[in-house]
């Protein structure tokens, strides 16, 4: 495949219904990208994520957990979402300054309504989202089930991108349907490479062929190839892909276990390739990235213990620096946030999503009354259900 240059700072938002094991992700992701030495587990009450007393209390995630990390010589911040009904807005808030969403699924058929208002969401807005299927180590159906029931509340086709391989009634591992490469799991570390077990083949094939078809469908060179019978270059299909996530004209499916970190590398590689960079959700906002001052989205405002009150944003254009004047406010640290974590920042470049201090005047929404914000989780709650979708837009004052 031919070279590509290093992406900006991007950002992918963990969705999904209640439980389904987003916090985990997470863990597993911080772990796999070598930003943590461990990975703790919702049991144990040790996660990066949902470090909160409430969090740990309920073993739910209770707000969005902020965690950047580099994986492969590239910035990424990772806002892992509440799964709770209650909490839906703040979830819609951190979808809007997202590249990318990754619905995270259990494998269950019957669970596909409750996904339905996210894929609508995505859908409505074009955000690029993938689904991860997890807990495959407890498969209740097979994926095929699951992706038949998921298709019927998206609008977008969703496209098969690895077919598990299966030994009696566990999934040991999988088949890259572009590659054809077959890999065994091995928890906690990168799966092994094997050969695609004879048994695999038939619905590999199968399930490969569905996957440029639904490919085709936009392109009408490779559908000339196909009907003639010639296989595509791999190189092609992965720029297929791509371009398609970015479009949001497919919705790439993967799968893994991510607790055993079965899945978790490959959904980063594909996020690596595949993820748009800053200005397709800057442009979403109605921004253009290429033209004007500083300027940074708002998702969610927190009040921490002797800090004060942390402000998020995504920067959208240029660069914010510490001390600057912003939206009425002057900005009183800029931090990098991973979990509990926060390291100070001289400045912020396009694309990080970063906590900036001291803006005290900055509210999560314009219909959100900023009174109340961390008065425990009722004032954190009403503040979510009043939020907007359209944030404040926090733009530099002329100085
Ligand atoms: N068997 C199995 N269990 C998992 C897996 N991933 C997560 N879990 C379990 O699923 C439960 C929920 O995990 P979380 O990571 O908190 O899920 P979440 O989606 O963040 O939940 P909320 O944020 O509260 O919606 C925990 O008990 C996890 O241990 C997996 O791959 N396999
Ligand atoms: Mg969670």
């Amino acid at each position: 495949m031919p070279e590509r240059r290093a992406a900006g700072p991007r950002c992918a938002a963990l969705i999904g219904p209640y439980s389904s094991g987003k916090t985990t992700l997470l863990e597993n992701i911080l772990h796999a990208s070598g930003a943590t030495q461990r990975r703790g587990t919702v049991k144990e009450g040790n996660l990066v994520g949902d470090s909160s007393a409430e969090s740990r209390h309920r073993q739910m995630s209770t707000e969005v957990n902020v965690a950047s990390a580099d994986f492969m010589g590239e910035a990424w911040t990772f806002l892992d979402c509440p799964g709770s009904i209650e909490l839906l807005q703040e979830t819609y808030n951190a979808l809007m300054v997202a590249d990318v969403a990754v619905l995270v699924v259990e494998p269950v058929p019957d669970r596909a309504r409750a996904i339905a208002p996210l894929l609508k969401f995505l859908d409505e807005r074009e955000i690029p989202h993938m689904i991860f299927v997890n807990k495959l180590d407890h498969a209740s159906a097979p994926v095929r089930q699951v992706l038949e029931a998921l298709q019927t509340v998206s609008e977008r086709p969703l496209v098969l991108r690895q077919v598990p391989i299966v030994a009696g009634d566990q999934v040991t591992g999988y088949v890259d349907l572009v590659s054809e490469r077959a890999y065994s799991y091995k928890p906690g570390q990168a799966s092994d490479l094997i050969a695609v077990p004879d048994a695999e083949k038939d619905s590999e094939k199968d399930a490969r062929q569905k996957l440029l078809e639904a490919l085709a469908d936009f392109d009408d060179g490779l559908l000339e190839k196909l009907l003639e019978d010639t296989v595509p270059p791999t190189g092609d299909i992965y720029a297929h892909l791509t371009k398609n996530l970015q479009n949001d004209r497919i919705v790439p499916v993967f799968m893994g276990a991510v607790e055993k970190g079965s899945g978790v590398r490959r959904l980063l590689k594909a996020l690596r390739h595949e993820t748009p960079e800053v200005r397709s959700a800057a442009a979403r906002l109605g921004v253009d990235a290429a033209r004007g001052e500083a300027l940074a989205q708002v998702f969610k405002s927190q009040h921490v213990p002797h800090s004060g009150k942390l402000t998020f944003v995504r920067v959208l254009r240029g660069e914010l620096a510490d001390g600057a004047a912003m939206g009425g406010e002057r900005i009183g640290g800029i931090f990098r946030v991973t979990g509990a974590q926060h390291a100070k920042l001289p400045k912020a470049q396009a694309g990080m999503v970063v906590a900036l201090g001291r803006m005290e005047s900055i509210k999560t929404g314009p219909g959100a009354d900023p009174i109340g914000q961390g008065a425990g989780r009722h004032g954190r709650i009403a503040e979510a259900a009043e939020a907007r979708l359209w944030p404040n837009v926090v733009g530099r004052e002329p100085e």
